[in-house]
């Protein structure tokens, strides 16, 4: 499938692995790459050489072309800016802010800037700053999250930007992606469903409890704090709700997650630890490859717009 997505990145499908931190290390992000989509390493908050190493490392695994996403909050995004521009990823990903001040460094070095947005006037701003595409990020998400669904956000920064548009959040299988394409994107990331890859690194336990999950299921803590992250109910996120409640401090909530996100993906303590993972993962069912994975959607999703196509065709393009 073409699209001005897999024009600009180089890629067979539009699908994009969500840059997840602790997660998407660069086993994960070669896999996707080498099964046509466009794998990304969530450098979070890795100092820069770690990130240089994790680059390095995909290289070893693929010859495809991939990312990195950059928290732009964290403590060493300068020097993570400057060595993605050394070492010469084909894109990056953005979250947590403005990415303007590293746009002349990063195109200056050939690489695509796409950051993540959760609003239409955060697209439109990044737009006019120069960014190749921009990622519409639904609430239905796992990690952090904006206010708006997936279905509300896709079609209204569609409409206000010239850019193509990714959408994520909420997309699991081949419906998903064709509704996406259907709102306008030009390509899908997905996050959830690939924490559960077979050549994903994050614990058993963590990926038992995204397949078990319910539709239900997920949580979103820190709403108080102006950062609110969604990820599976456990005890954790109980007691962080409970404390939010009864108006406790930032510093104390902070406390409540510390290292939490790598005590679930690296340890599996799924119960004090924070599982970050999307509405969708009530519909994820089994531990796949990538490749099985992709697959699997790109010809479910075939299937459906082209039969979309046919009803258009049958109704002289009006249905
Ligand atoms: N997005 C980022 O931009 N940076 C991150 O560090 C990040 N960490 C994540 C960690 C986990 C475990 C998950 C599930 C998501 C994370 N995300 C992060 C969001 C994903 O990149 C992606 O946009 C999102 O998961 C898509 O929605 P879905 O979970 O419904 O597939």
């Amino acid at each position: 499938m073409t699209t001005r997505v897999t024009e600009l990145l180089g890629i067979e499908y539009p699908i994009i692995q969500g840059g997840m931190a602790w997660v998407a290390e660069h086993h994960l992000a070669a896999a996707v790459s080498n099964a046509g989509g466009f794998g990304l390493i969530g450098a979070a908050s890795a100092p820069a050489e770690v990130v240089r190493e994790e680059i390095r490392k995909a290289k070893e695994l693929t010859d495809k072309p991939f990312g990195v996403n950059i928290m732009l909050l964290s403590p060493h995004a300068d020097e993570v800016a400057k060595v993605v521009a050394e070492e010469g990823v084909k894109a990056v990903t953005t979250g947590a802010g403005n990415p303007e001040k590293y746009m002349e460094l990063w195109k200056a070095a050939g690489i695509k800037v796409i950051p993540v947005v959760a609003s239409v006037a955060l697209a439109r701003r990044m737009a006019k700053y120069g960014a190749d595409a921009v990622i519409a990020e639904g609430m239905e998400s796992g990690g952090h999250i904006g206010s708006q669904t997936t279905m509300t956000l896709v079609p209204q920064v569609v409409d206000a930007v010239d850019i193509p548009v990714i959408a994520a959040g909420g997309i699991g299988d081949g419906r998903g992606f064709a509704a996406a394409m259907m709102l306008g994107a030009e390509a899908v990331q997905i996050g959830t469903r690939f924490v559960v890859a077979k050549e994903s690194i994050v614990h058993q336990n963590y990926k038992d409890r995204v397949i078990k999950a319910k539709d239900i299921d997920s949580e979103v803590t820190g709403t108080t704090t102006g950062h609110p992250v969604r990820s599976l109910r456990n005890k954790m996120t109980r007691e962080y709700v409970k404390l939010e409640k009864s108006g406790a401090s930032f510093e104390e909530l902070e406390y409540l997650t510390l290292g939490s996100l790598r005590s679930a993906v690296m340890e599996g303590d799924v119960i004090t630890g924070t599982v970050m993972a999307g509405q969708i993962a009530g519909l994820i069912k089994k531990e796949q490859s990538c490749l099985e994975m992709i697959e699997e959607i790109m010809t479910e999703a075939g299937k459906l717009l082209n039969t979309n196509r046919q009803v258009c065709d049958i109704h002289g393009g009006k249905v």
